[in-house]
């Protein structure tokens, strides 16, 4: 009697494995979890010696496709040892021959409505992927490599898909970088952008020049940097940031700059005289919007910005402007009078509806902190609203009623830290929870990532970023559905342990080891 119970048992629980396959060792290794997935019982041995990428579609002979593959190629076969997942084979059968990449549509181009969708199998027969664009391919190529461990013996398995079809949940999945409280160096500006496309972000949010230091070299301009950063190393030149925006178009992430103004321009003061207000009591405020000198400046500046950043958007900041400044500024009392502005909001709408004018001449969208909406401000349909206060709900909600495209980043300040494992905090923000229609969710477009440097340079970033960044990540490419923490977190400390093998110094989330923490 024990017996048969026993057997009826096993039995049960084979058919179950033939059935349904052994999900959990591969979804394990996943990071962000795919929109669905299922897979098979095979698992087939990787070796470089008999494995083939090929590619195929109208967008098959892409550069931009053929260098993904080569990075691809590295990752899977040189990079150090991938870790065995628990559950993984011994025994694979017989080889995995290669992969083939399809993409179907030439069209290269990166903005709000680039497809990044794909599917991805793996049989007995070969691998595919197939995409749209290549940028779907990138991130069809990230999970296959995902997918891929090591064996005990050495050699790299990968266990049967039957399909997995994958698409991002918001088109704009980014992360916020702050190059003025403290410079990064453009090492880890690079491995900072590797880090991301493991994670499947798409959008690095260059905060590059604020009140401590101006960074940026303006060929128009070039005492900004000469003058305003806080020596000549601590500098990007022309080429170095030709080198991060290139980097990023690579891996499918756009560059969205942020010369964050009227306020938060100490910096600017250094290298261009008369543009800041001077204040009563000595030293300088927000910029002087009163001066055609400020105007002229600007549109020029604006210009040259728009030719190097070719990104659809420009990130004009405006959040904490302070009016003490301006309010004890002789000239500007009289110039107020002269308007008949009682109100210094009134100065600051004035700023801004210039700097929109400007900026519109330009061809270019923006991105803005939340306080250009909520003072107001004739904006153009197009722009992105950027919900960085307490109360998001209610700010999303109004700036979705009002039908503009939104991104929160209120919830995702990763320079705040504290004891433990924050990230679960992070992972359980959705930008969607507020009650909003059908219509007001459709303009959320995703959000953002910040890392506000004041205590941040190349030495604690990538520890600091990574891997608490992965939550924010995979919250905006996964489907809502996908919030199950303890699953979430088998699946983190994987894939904290692939960031370690990859090269990504990420710091430990919780008790627990990697094969190999550092070399
Ligand atoms: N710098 C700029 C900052 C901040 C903002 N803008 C900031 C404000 C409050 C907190 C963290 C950062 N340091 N330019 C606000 C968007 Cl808590």
């Amino acid at each position: 009697m024990v017996r048969s119970v026993l057997l009826l048992f096993l039995f049960v629980a084979v058919s179950f494995r033939l059935v349904f396959g052994d999900a959990s060792i591969t979804s394990d290794l996943l990071w962000p979890h795919p929109s669905q997935s299922t897979f098979g019982t095979d698992v087939y041995e990787v070796d470089s010696g008999n494995f083939a990428f090929t590619t195929d579609g109208a967008g098959g002979a892409s550069i931009l496709l053929k260098s993904a593959i080569d990075r691809y190629y590295v990752t899977i076969f040189q990079t150090a040892a991938p870790f065995f997942p628990s559950g993984g084979a011994t025994q694979p059968k017989g080889p995995l021959t290669g992969l083939k990449v399809t993409v179907n549509n030439a069209d290269e181009s990166l903005n709000l409505t680039t497809d990044e969708s794909y599917t991805l199998t793996v049989a007995a027969d070969g691998a595919a992927i197939t995409a749209t664009t290549v940028f779907g391919a990138m991130r069809g190529l990230e999970t296959f490599s995902q997918l891929i461990y090591h064996m005990p013996n050495g050699g790299l398995a990968i266990n049967q898909v039957t399909s997995i079809t994958d698409k991002p949940r918001f088109q704009y999945r980014g992360i916020m970088i702050d190059t003025s409280r403290h410079f990064l160096n453009l090492h880890t500006i690079l491995t900072h952008l590797d880090a991301m496309v493991y994670s499947k972000f798409n959008i690095l949010h260059w905060h590059i020049v604020d009140d401590q230091s101006f960074p940026y070299e303006s060929y128009t301009f070039p005492d900004l940097a000469a003058k305003g950063a806080y020596d000549h190393e601590h500098i990007y030149t022309q080429e170095d940031v030709k080198t991060v925006i290139n980097y990023a178009y690579e891996r499918g992430i756009r560059v969205i700059p942020e010369f964050d103004t009227p306020g938060h321009t100490q910096s600017w003061g250094a290298g261009q005289a008369n543009l800041l207000t001077p204040c009563s009591g000595g030293g300088f405020g927000p910029i002087d919007p009163i001066l055609n000198t400020t105007w002229t400046f600007l549109s020029s500046f604006y210009e040259e910005i728009s030719k190097v950043f070719p990104d659809d958007y420009i990130h004009l900041g405006g959040d904490e402007v302070s009016f003490g400044c301006w309010q004890g500024n002789a000239d500007i009392q009289a110039w107020m009078k002269k308007m008949g502005y009682t109100d210094y909001a009134k100065l600051e709408e004035y700023y801004e509806n210039n700097l929109i004018d400007l900026i519109n001449k330009l061809n270019k969208s923006y991105v803005v902190w939340q306080e250009i909406f909520d003072n107001g401000l004739k904006i153009k349909m197009d722009t992105v609203i950027d919900v960085w206060k307490g109360g998001w709900q209610k700010e999303m909600d109004a700036v979705t009623k009002a039908g503009y495209n939104v991104i929160l980043s209120t919830c995702w300040y990763l320079n705040y830290i504290s004891y433990g494992e924050d990230w679960k905090n992070y992972y359980g923000c959705d930008p969607q929870a507020f009650n909003g229609t059908d219509e007001q969710n459709s303009k959320v477009v995703g959000g953002h990532a910040c890392m506000w440097a004041e205590l941040v340079d190349s030495s604690n970033f990538m520890p600091r970023m990574w891997p608490r960044a992965c939550a924010v990540g995979e919250r905006l490419w996964s489907p809502k559905t996908v919030t199950d923490v303890n699953d979430a977190r088998t699946r983190l400390l994987n894939h904290r342990c692939r960031l370690l093998t990859r090269g990504i110094r990420a710091e430990p989330l919780g008790p627990s080891y990697c094969n190999d923490e550092w070399h």
